[in-house]
């Protein structure tokens, strides 16, 4: 059975992922996206792989995508008074990865 593993990850590990995923055998699709609460670019990784090597991709994942603090200034309010508005920067906790493992129907190499 095949599986389609969508891993969003931090710009800054993407290389290192690829390069994980080559030396371990295995094929990867590096695409630019952009998150929706920051804003700001990240790489969505697509590996298509067999169910029993989903652990492994996994581990390698684990292994090169880290967590790191990141301070975010809240844009002002749309509505009501924005003269007394002071944005505070609060800090969110970004990543290592935020991966999803999808049943694939069909596979072909055409
Ligand atoms: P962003 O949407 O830019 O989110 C960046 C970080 O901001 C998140 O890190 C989380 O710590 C925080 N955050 C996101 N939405 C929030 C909210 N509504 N309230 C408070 N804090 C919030 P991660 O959770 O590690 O996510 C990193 C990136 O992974 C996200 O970037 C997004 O591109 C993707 N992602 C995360 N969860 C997703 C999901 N359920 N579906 C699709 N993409 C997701």
């Amino acid at each position: 059975m095949v599986k389609l593993i969508v891993a969003v990850v931090q710009d800054k590990d993407a290389q290192r992922l690829v390069e994980g995923l080559v030396d371990k055998g295995f094929r990867s699709t590096k695409l630019a996206s952009t998150g929706g609460f920051l804003r700001e670019g990240n790489t969505t990784i697509l590996i298509g792989t067999e169910d029993h090597q989903v652990s492994t991709v996994l581990n390698v994942v684990r292994k090169t995508c880290h967590s790191r603090e990141q301070l975010v200034t809240p844009l002002a309010p749309v509505s009501g008074p924005s003269d007394s508005y002071v944005p505070y920067p609060v800090e969110v906790q970004v990543g290592g990865a935020t991966v999803f493992v999808l049943q694939v129907e069909r596979f072909e190499k055409i």
